[in-house]
Protein backbone atom coordinates (compact mmCIF):
# COMPACT_ATOMS: atom_id res chain seq x y z
CA UNK A 1 0.00 0.00 0.00
CA UNK A 2 2.46 2.78 -1.12
CA UNK A 3 -0.40 4.63 -2.91
CA UNK A 4 0.07 8.55 -1.76
CA UNK A 5 -2.06 11.30 -1.90
CA UNK A 6 -1.41 15.31 -2.28
CA UNK A 7 -4.38 17.36 -2.12
CA UNK A 8 -3.97 20.53 -3.72
CA UNK A 9 -0.97 18.92 -5.73
CA UNK A 10 -0.95 21.34 -8.62
CA UNK A 11 0.17 24.02 -6.97
CA UNK A 12 3.85 25.15 -6.45
CA UNK A 13 4.22 23.36 -2.76
CA UNK A 14 2.09 20.27 -4.09
CA UNK A 15 3.83 19.77 -7.04
CA UNK A 16 7.19 20.15 -5.51
CA UNK A 17 6.37 17.62 -3.28
CA UNK A 18 4.77 15.89 -6.40
CA UNK A 19 8.13 15.54 -7.60
CA UNK A 20 10.02 14.42 -4.59
CA UNK A 21 7.68 11.44 -4.06
CA UNK A 22 7.92 10.25 -7.64
CA UNK A 23 11.62 10.40 -7.09
CA UNK A 24 11.27 8.19 -4.41
CA UNK A 25 9.10 5.40 -5.94
CA UNK A 26 5.77 5.89 -4.75
CA UNK A 27 2.63 6.19 -6.26
CA UNK A 28 0.81 9.28 -6.34
CA UNK A 29 -2.84 10.68 -6.54
CA UNK A 30 -3.07 14.52 -6.97
CA UNK A 31 -6.11 16.03 -6.16
CA UNK A 32 -6.63 19.67 -6.94
CA UNK A 33 -9.59 21.98 -8.41
CA UNK A 34 -7.23 23.79 -10.35
CA UNK A 35 -8.32 27.42 -8.56
CA UNK A 36 -5.26 28.47 -7.97
CA UNK A 37 -2.90 25.61 -9.14
CA UNK A 38 -1.92 24.87 -12.45
CA UNK A 39 -1.40 21.62 -14.86
CA UNK A 40 1.48 23.57 -15.80
CA UNK A 41 3.22 22.97 -12.42
CA UNK A 42 3.03 18.77 -13.47
CA UNK A 43 3.96 19.01 -17.00
CA UNK A 44 7.20 17.12 -16.50
CA UNK A 45 5.93 14.22 -14.20
CA UNK A 46 2.12 13.99 -16.06
CA UNK A 47 2.92 10.51 -17.13
CA UNK A 48 3.49 8.94 -13.77
CA UNK A 49 0.63 10.55 -11.65
CA UNK A 50 -2.76 10.50 -11.64
CA UNK A 51 -4.80 14.06 -11.24
CA UNK A 52 -8.15 14.39 -10.09
CA UNK A 53 -9.90 17.74 -10.82
CA UNK A 54 -12.09 17.63 -7.37
CA UNK A 55 -12.77 20.47 -4.87
CA UNK A 56 -12.57 19.18 -1.57
CA UNK A 57 -15.49 20.73 -0.33
CA UNK A 58 -17.14 17.75 -2.56
CA UNK A 59 -17.06 15.16 -0.19
CA UNK A 60 -18.18 12.00 -2.53
CA UNK A 61 -16.43 12.45 -4.97
CA UNK A 62 -13.06 13.03 -2.78
CA UNK A 63 -13.79 10.03 -0.34
CA UNK A 64 -12.99 7.04 -2.66
CA UNK A 65 -9.65 8.78 -3.49
CA UNK A 66 -8.17 8.90 -0.04
CA UNK A 67 -9.79 5.51 0.79
CA UNK A 68 -6.67 2.67 1.25
CA UNK A 69 -3.94 6.06 0.76
CA UNK A 70 -1.16 5.04 2.67
CA UNK A 71 -0.20 8.69 3.37
CA UNK A 72 -2.64 12.18 2.97
CA UNK A 73 -0.73 15.23 2.55
CA UNK A 74 -3.00 17.98 2.60
CA UNK A 75 -1.75 21.26 0.85
CA UNK A 76 -5.46 22.59 -0.87
CA UNK A 77 -6.84 25.72 0.62
CA UNK A 78 -7.65 29.01 -0.55
CA UNK A 79 -4.69 30.94 0.83
CA UNK A 80 -4.12 34.68 1.54
CA UNK A 81 -4.97 36.83 4.57
CA UNK A 82 -6.48 39.60 2.23
CA UNK A 83 -8.37 36.89 0.26
CA UNK A 84 -10.17 35.50 3.41
CA UNK A 85 -11.15 39.41 4.63
CA UNK A 86 -12.38 40.55 1.36
CA UNK A 87 -13.95 36.55 0.63
CA UNK A 88 -14.68 35.18 3.62
CA UNK A 89 -17.10 32.72 2.54
CA UNK A 90 -15.39 30.78 0.12
CA UNK A 91 -12.55 30.84 2.38
CA UNK A 92 -14.25 29.90 5.03
CA UNK A 93 -15.85 26.73 3.26
CA UNK A 94 -12.47 25.44 1.55
CA UNK A 95 -10.14 25.73 4.27
CA UNK A 96 -12.91 24.94 7.32
CA UNK A 97 -15.13 22.48 5.46
CA UNK A 98 -12.28 21.15 3.06
CA UNK A 99 -10.31 20.33 5.82
CA UNK A 100 -13.07 18.35 7.50
CA UNK A 101 -14.05 16.69 4.57
CA UNK A 102 -10.20 15.25 4.18
CA UNK A 103 -9.85 13.96 7.31
CA UNK A 104 -13.25 12.54 7.53
CA UNK A 105 -12.31 10.58 4.32
CA UNK A 106 -9.19 9.47 5.48
CA UNK A 107 -10.91 8.29 8.89
CA UNK A 108 -13.37 6.32 7.14
CA UNK A 109 -11.53 5.46 4.66
CA UNK A 110 -8.95 3.84 6.78
CA UNK A 111 -5.88 5.72 5.48
CA UNK A 112 -2.81 5.99 6.82
CA UNK A 113 -1.38 9.34 8.27
CA UNK A 114 -2.74 13.05 7.25
CA UNK A 115 0.03 15.59 7.18
CA UNK A 116 -1.81 18.62 7.10
CA UNK A 117 -0.27 22.26 5.79
CA UNK A 118 -1.14 24.77 8.76
CA UNK A 119 -0.02 28.56 8.50
CA UNK A 120 2.12 30.46 10.99
CA UNK A 121 -0.78 32.91 11.05
CA UNK A 122 -2.16 31.02 13.48
CA UNK A 123 0.37 32.57 16.45
CA UNK A 124 -0.86 36.31 14.87
CA UNK A 125 1.20 38.91 17.15
CA UNK A 126 3.31 37.24 20.25
CA UNK A 127 5.42 39.15 22.26
CA UNK A 128 8.92 36.97 22.08
CA UNK A 129 9.96 36.04 18.54
CA UNK A 130 10.96 33.26 17.64
CA UNK A 131 7.17 31.74 17.81
CA UNK A 132 7.17 28.10 19.27
CA UNK A 133 4.58 25.91 19.02
CA UNK A 134 3.72 25.94 23.00
CA UNK A 135 2.91 29.65 22.70
CA UNK A 136 -1.05 31.34 22.88
CA UNK A 137 -2.07 31.30 19.24
CA UNK A 138 -3.79 34.86 18.51
CA UNK A 139 -4.98 34.63 14.95
CA UNK A 140 -6.05 37.72 13.50
CA UNK A 141 -7.66 36.98 10.33
CA UNK A 142 -10.55 34.55 8.89
CA UNK A 143 -7.39 32.56 7.26
CA UNK A 144 -5.67 32.41 10.06
CA UNK A 145 -8.60 31.36 11.83
CA UNK A 146 -9.58 28.52 9.22
CA UNK A 147 -6.21 27.12 9.40
CA UNK A 148 -5.78 27.21 13.04
CA UNK A 149 -8.84 25.14 13.03
CA UNK A 150 -7.84 22.76 10.95
CA UNK A 151 -4.75 22.03 13.41
CA UNK A 152 -7.71 21.17 16.07
CA UNK A 153 -9.82 18.95 14.26
CA UNK A 154 -6.20 17.12 13.05
CA UNK A 155 -5.33 16.80 17.09
CA UNK A 156 -8.86 16.02 17.23
CA UNK A 157 -9.24 13.49 14.32
CA UNK A 158 -6.14 11.59 16.04
CA UNK A 159 -7.17 11.60 19.57
CA UNK A 160 -10.89 10.56 19.28
CA UNK A 161 -10.52 8.37 15.87
CA UNK A 162 -7.59 7.56 16.02
CA UNK A 163 -6.47 8.85 12.74
CA UNK A 164 -2.50 9.85 12.62
CA UNK A 165 -2.02 13.60 11.79
CA UNK A 166 0.75 15.96 11.71
CA UNK A 167 0.01 19.72 11.45
CA UNK A 168 3.35 21.46 9.99
CA UNK A 169 2.81 25.57 10.66
CA UNK A 170 3.76 26.67 7.26
CA UNK A 171 6.64 30.21 7.23
CA UNK A 172 6.35 32.36 4.21
CA UNK A 173 6.77 29.38 1.61
CA UNK A 174 8.49 30.54 -1.90
CA UNK A 175 10.22 29.47 -4.55
CA UNK A 176 9.90 28.21 -8.58
CA UNK A 177 6.35 27.88 -9.63
CA UNK A 178 4.89 30.48 -6.88
CA UNK A 179 2.50 32.14 -8.98
CA UNK A 180 3.15 35.88 -8.91
CA UNK A 181 -0.54 36.88 -10.77
CA UNK A 182 -3.09 37.69 -8.30
CA UNK A 183 -3.30 40.68 -5.67
CA UNK A 184 -3.29 37.74 -3.31
CA UNK A 185 0.31 36.03 -4.52
CA UNK A 186 3.34 35.56 -2.03
CA UNK A 187 5.22 38.86 -1.34
CA UNK A 188 8.42 36.94 -2.93
CA UNK A 189 6.86 35.96 -5.87
CA UNK A 190 5.21 39.54 -6.33
CA UNK A 191 8.82 40.70 -5.64
CA UNK A 192 10.39 38.99 -8.22
CA UNK A 193 8.09 39.94 -10.84
CA UNK A 194 8.40 43.41 -10.56
CA UNK A 195 12.07 42.95 -10.51
CA UNK A 196 12.43 41.10 -13.86
CA UNK A 197 10.42 43.84 -15.14
CA UNK A 198 11.68 46.38 -13.76
CA UNK A 199 9.12 47.73 -11.91
CA UNK A 200 8.81 49.22 -8.39
CA UNK A 201 6.55 47.00 -6.01
CA UNK A 202 4.03 48.29 -3.92
CA UNK A 203 4.75 47.51 -0.03
CA UNK A 204 1.93 47.76 2.31
CA UNK A 205 2.91 49.38 5.70
CA UNK A 206 6.62 50.71 6.33
CA UNK A 207 7.95 47.19 5.07
CA UNK A 208 9.21 46.77 8.52
CA UNK A 209 6.98 43.89 9.04
CA UNK A 210 9.51 40.72 8.93
CA UNK A 211 8.58 37.41 7.36
CA UNK A 212 10.64 33.95 8.02
CA UNK A 213 10.30 33.38 4.32
CA UNK A 214 11.00 29.71 3.83
CA UNK A 215 12.21 28.04 0.29
CA UNK A 216 9.96 25.57 -0.71
CA UNK A 217 12.47 22.43 -1.10
CA UNK A 218 13.06 22.88 3.08
CA UNK A 219 9.38 22.87 3.39
CA UNK A 220 8.78 19.33 1.16
CA UNK A 221 11.72 17.82 3.05
CA UNK A 222 9.80 18.23 6.23
CA UNK A 223 6.92 17.34 5.38
CA UNK A 224 8.52 13.88 3.95
CA UNK A 225 10.17 13.46 7.95
CA UNK A 226 7.04 14.46 9.19
CA UNK A 227 5.12 11.62 7.07
CA UNK A 228 7.87 9.06 8.62
CA UNK A 229 8.95 10.03 11.90
CA UNK A 230 6.90 7.50 14.61
CA UNK A 231 5.14 8.96 17.62
CA UNK A 232 4.02 12.22 16.69
CA UNK A 233 0.45 11.41 15.97
CA UNK A 234 -1.93 14.64 16.75
CA UNK A 235 1.19 16.53 17.07
CA UNK A 236 2.04 20.63 15.44
CA UNK A 237 5.70 21.79 14.13
CA UNK A 238 6.52 24.65 12.75
CA UNK A 239 7.83 24.49 9.15
CA UNK A 240 10.19 27.16 9.13
CA UNK A 241 13.76 28.60 8.77
CA UNK A 242 14.13 30.00 12.08
CA UNK A 243 15.53 33.43 10.16
CA UNK A 244 13.54 36.59 9.56
CA UNK A 245 14.07 39.55 7.44
CA UNK A 246 11.90 42.69 6.76
CA UNK A 247 10.53 43.30 3.63
CA UNK A 248 12.85 46.68 3.59
CA UNK A 249 15.77 44.14 3.44
CA UNK A 250 14.58 41.64 1.32
CA UNK A 251 13.71 44.24 -1.45
CA UNK A 252 17.25 46.12 -0.76
CA UNK A 253 18.80 42.10 -1.47
CA UNK A 254 16.54 41.85 -4.82
CA UNK A 255 17.78 45.13 -5.78
CA UNK A 256 21.42 44.62 -5.33
CA UNK A 257 21.20 40.90 -6.93
CA UNK A 258 20.22 42.25 -9.86
CA UNK A 259 21.70 45.70 -10.05
CA UNK A 260 18.88 47.26 -10.42
CA UNK A 261 17.95 50.75 -8.55
CA UNK A 262 13.71 50.70 -8.26
CA UNK A 263 12.50 52.40 -4.89
CA UNK A 264 9.50 51.15 -3.56
CA UNK A 265 5.87 52.83 -3.83
CA UNK A 266 4.38 52.75 0.09
CA UNK A 267 0.58 51.81 0.79
CA UNK A 268 -1.11 51.69 4.20
CA UNK A 269 -0.55 48.35 6.18
CA UNK A 270 -3.42 45.72 5.03
CA UNK A 271 -5.80 44.52 8.03
CA UNK A 272 -5.16 41.28 9.63
CA UNK A 273 -1.23 41.70 8.91
CA UNK A 274 0.83 40.14 11.51
CA UNK A 275 3.64 42.49 12.43
CA UNK A 276 6.94 39.54 12.61
CA UNK A 277 7.13 36.28 12.02
CA UNK A 278 10.11 33.59 12.79
CA UNK A 279 9.92 29.98 13.52
CA UNK A 280 11.57 28.53 16.40
CA UNK A 281 12.72 24.99 14.56
CA UNK A 282 13.95 23.58 17.99
CA UNK A 283 10.83 20.87 18.33
CA UNK A 284 11.21 20.41 14.61
CA UNK A 285 15.21 19.98 14.58
CA UNK A 286 14.71 17.09 17.67
CA UNK A 287 11.75 15.62 16.38
CA UNK A 288 11.57 15.21 12.70
CA UNK A 289 15.14 15.84 12.15
CA UNK A 290 14.39 19.39 10.38
CA UNK A 291 17.78 20.82 8.60
CA UNK A 292 16.93 24.02 6.61
CA UNK A 293 19.14 23.96 4.09
CA UNK A 294 18.50 27.44 2.45
CA UNK A 295 19.17 30.63 3.02
CA UNK A 296 16.72 33.18 1.94
CA UNK A 297 19.54 34.69 -0.69
CA UNK A 298 20.18 31.20 -1.67
CA UNK A 299 16.29 30.20 -2.27
CA UNK A 300 16.07 33.52 -3.80
CA UNK A 301 18.65 33.79 -6.42
CA UNK A 302 16.94 29.83 -7.54
CA UNK A 303 13.24 31.38 -7.45
CA UNK A 304 14.88 34.36 -9.69
CA UNK A 305 16.59 31.98 -12.43
CA UNK A 306 13.26 30.09 -12.67
CA UNK A 307 11.29 33.38 -13.33
CA UNK A 308 14.12 34.16 -15.75
CA UNK A 309 13.68 30.89 -17.72
CA UNK A 310 9.75 30.39 -17.57
CA UNK A 311 8.64 34.13 -17.14
CA UNK A 312 8.12 34.90 -20.86
CA UNK A 313 7.25 31.60 -21.95
CA UNK A 314 4.42 30.93 -24.45
CA UNK A 315 1.58 28.88 -22.81
CA UNK A 316 2.00 25.11 -23.85
CA UNK A 317 -1.08 23.77 -25.93
CA UNK A 318 -1.64 21.33 -24.01
CA UNK A 319 -0.69 20.58 -20.15
CA UNK A 320 -0.30 17.20 -20.99
CA UNK A 321 -1.54 15.93 -18.24
CA UNK A 322 -4.22 13.63 -18.57
CA UNK A 323 -7.58 13.89 -15.65
CA UNK A 324 -9.08 10.79 -15.08
CA UNK A 325 -12.38 12.92 -12.90
C1 LIG B 1 0.52 34.39 5.67
C2 LIG B 1 1.30 33.49 6.63
C3 LIG B 1 2.06 32.43 5.82
C4 LIG B 1 1.15 31.67 4.86
C5 LIG B 1 0.46 32.69 3.97
C6 LIG B 1 -0.51 32.05 2.96
C7 LIG B 1 1.90 35.08 8.42
C8 LIG B 1 3.00 35.73 9.17
N1 LIG B 1 2.26 34.27 7.41
O1 LIG B 1 1.46 35.07 4.90
O2 LIG B 1 2.70 31.52 6.71
O3 LIG B 1 0.21 30.90 5.56
O4 LIG B 1 -0.29 33.62 4.79
O5 LIG B 1 -1.15 33.03 2.20
O6 LIG B 1 0.74 35.27 8.72
N2 LIG B 1 2.90 42.58 0.88
C9 LIG B 1 3.38 43.76 0.29
N3 LIG B 1 3.23 43.91 -1.05
C10 LIG B 1 2.61 42.99 -1.83
C11 LIG B 1 2.12 41.80 -1.22
C12 LIG B 1 2.28 41.64 0.14
O7 LIG B 1 3.94 44.63 0.98
O8 LIG B 1 2.48 43.21 -3.05
C13 LIG B 1 3.14 42.41 2.33
C14 LIG B 1 1.92 41.97 3.14
O9 LIG B 1 1.14 43.08 3.53
C15 LIG B 1 2.63 41.27 4.32
C16 LIG B 1 3.87 40.65 3.68
O10 LIG B 1 4.06 41.34 2.46
O11 LIG B 1 3.04 42.19 5.28
C17 LIG B 1 3.70 39.18 3.36
O12 LIG B 1 2.47 39.01 2.68
P1 LIG B 1 2.07 37.65 1.97
O13 LIG B 1 0.71 37.81 1.39
O14 LIG B 1 3.15 37.17 1.10
O15 LIG B 1 2.06 36.60 3.17
P2 LIG B 1 1.51 36.66 4.71
O16 LIG B 1 2.61 37.15 5.58
O17 LIG B 1 0.16 37.26 4.79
Amino acid sequence: MNRYVVTGGAGFIGSALVRVLLARGHRVHVIDNLSTGNLDNLEEVADEITVHEIDIRDYDRLAPVIAGAARVFHLAAIPSVPKSIQHPVPSHDANINGTFNVLRAAVEGKAGRVIYAGSSSAYGETEKLPKSEGMAVEPKSPYAVQKLLGEYYATAFSECYGLETVSLRFFNVFGPRQDPSSPYSGVLSIFLKCLLERRRPTIFGDGEQSRDFTYVEDVVDLMLKASEAPGISGKRFNAGNGNRYTLNETWALLQRLEGVDLPAIYAPRRPGDVSHSQADTTAAVRELGHKPRFTLEEGLRLTLQWYRAHMNEEEPEEAGVKLVS
